[in-house]
């Protein structure tokens, strides 16, 4: 228990050291960024074993802005994302050593994300585009970014269903 304790942490540590080593990893925003318009809305619904957290667009950039150049899979998507690090909003919720979370969407949409995918890469759950909220026309107000160009494997189609977007709600449903 304690030797494979400490292995978690060893590993973590290392895939953190890693991350900030890539070029492609989302960095810090320090200091965050201007309040958005509409922040203090509630935008996503989180049950884990700690219950159900609900949470407002400013509640979640206070856990910690994030900003990432990336490529998506789409090109009119491409560019500059904010926002917070899904493991950092799992955390809160005791699910960050969950298998699985499902990442569910406004339109019924939802996807189950492996645990794999937030300990091996810095995921996001983008708030902002360059900046500025993102409309639900623009699949915001919450989307979720992989840190795309940081490995060849994220160009895999498998990945592509992960990007959901107007999430607004994680739990484990379907487990
Ligand atoms: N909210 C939401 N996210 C979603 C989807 C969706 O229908 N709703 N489709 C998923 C699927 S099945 C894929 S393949 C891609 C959609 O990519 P496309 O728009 O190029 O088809 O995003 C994923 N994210
Ligand atoms: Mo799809």
């Amino acid at each position: 228990m304690r030797i494979s304790h400490l292995c978690a942490t060893a590993c973590l540590w290392l895939a953190t050291a890693a991350f900030a080593q890539s070029p492609h990893a989302p960095t810090p925003v320090p200091g965050g960024l201007g309040k958005l318009a509409g922040a203090e809305r509630t935008v996503l619904t989180v049950q884990g074993p700690k219950g159900t957290q609900t949470w407002t667009l400013q509640q979640l950039e206070a856990l910690g802005l994030h900003r990432v150049s990336t490529q998506t899979f789409w090109p009119d998507d491409n560019g500059t994302y904010e926002g917070v690090l899904l493991a950092d909003v799992l955390r809160q919720a005791g699910l960050e050593q969950a298998p699985f979370v499902r990442v569910a969407a406004m339109d019924g949409f939802s996807q189950r994300i492996p645990r794999a995918d937030w300990n091996k890469w810095p995921v996001m759950l983008a708030t902002r585009k360059a900046g500025a909220a993102i409309s639900t026309r623009n699949k915001g107000p919450l989307r979720i970014i992989y840190p795309r160009d940081m490995a060849e494997e994220l160009r895999n189609g498998i990945y592509r269903l992960r990007w959901v977007w107007l999430v607004n709600r994680i739990d484990t449903q379907g487990q």
